[in-house]
């Protein structure tokens, strides 16, 4: 099969339309792309879940090194919960879901959320 294909030089000359002024391809937008929305996730604290546990969770879906994963920790234990990361819509979904998942499967109370920054 042949694909039809429509160059500018198929078009009939016009005035204005001289080489370079093509300006339905070079026109600047006017605006800027609207950036995607961002998502805080947050974990809350709770009197039951070890602070080990805690900490690993941190380590593993979140990338934080042993120091950072403790202070977070520490932080949502002492002042209720703490902001962990900031995402995209899909990320910060991924990220609650496999932590409420984690949690529940190793039958603590750990309760991960997000909200639209
Ligand atoms: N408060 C818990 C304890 O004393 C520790 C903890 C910290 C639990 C952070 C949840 O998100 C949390 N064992």
């Amino acid at each position: 099969m042949t694909k039809a294909v429509l160059h500018m030089s198929d078009q009939p000359d016009q005035p204005g339309n001289g080489p370079g002024n093509d300006t339905s391809i070079l026109t600047k937008p006017k605006t800027r792309s609207a950036r995607p929305p961002l998502y805080k996730v947050m974990l809350l604290n709770d009197d039951y879940t070890p602070m080990e546990f805690v900490v690993h969770v941190l380590e593993r879906f979140f990338g934080l090194t042993h120091a950072q994963a403790f202070d977070i920790m520490l932080t949502v234990h002492k002042k209720g919960l703490a902001v962990v990361g900031v995402f995209s819509h899909e990320v910060a979904e991924t990220k609650v879901a496999q932590v409420m998942d984690f949690a529940r499967r190793h039958q603590h109370p750990l309760q991960c959320t997000m909200e639209k920054e």
